[in-house]
């Protein structure tokens, strides 16, 4: 039997800790700030929390914790050496240019991450 969740509520494919640094927002540049942030990928979209407390709280607006990122047209890559001293960190740009650096010492979790944001935005149309 098919679950169909609310609108507000789309299944939740993948959530957990990782290292976040927002590095540009509509094009323009950001001084790099790394946080550790709660995320939240499901359907289209990907959500920056503080922590799960944040995603708990009742979807009201203004979500100050809360950043949410649409993946339709977006791109994921491993980022250059020159992007972060750090390892294993990949970047994801949004249509409206935003830029995200994601990271995380534990390669099978940072490799998880990558796939599945991969596939969440190769499902999805371009535009
Ligand atoms: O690419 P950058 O600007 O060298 O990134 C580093 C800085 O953001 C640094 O903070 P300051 O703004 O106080 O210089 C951070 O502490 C570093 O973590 C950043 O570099 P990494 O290589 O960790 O992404």
């Amino acid at each position: 039997k098919d679950v169909i969740p609310p609108l507000e509520h789309p299944m939740v494919e993948k959530e957990g800790y990782l290292q976040k640094a927002k590095i540009a927002d509509g094009g323009k540049k950001l001084r790099k700030n790394w946080s550790t942030s709660w995320i939240v990928l499901s359907g289209r979209k990907l959500e920056f929390y503080k922590d799960p407390k944040q995603q708990a709280l009742p979807n009201v607006k203004p979500r100050p914790n809360a950043e949410s990122v649409d993946l339709c047209g977006a791109h994921i890559e491993w980022a250059a050496k020159d992007k972060s001293s750090k390892k294993s960190v990949f970047q994801i740009t949004t249509a409206s240019g935003n830029e995200f650096l994601l990271q995380s010492d534990i390669d099978f979790l940072i490799l998880d991450w990558f796939h599945a944001i991969k596939n969440a935005i190769d499902r999805l149309p371009k535009n």
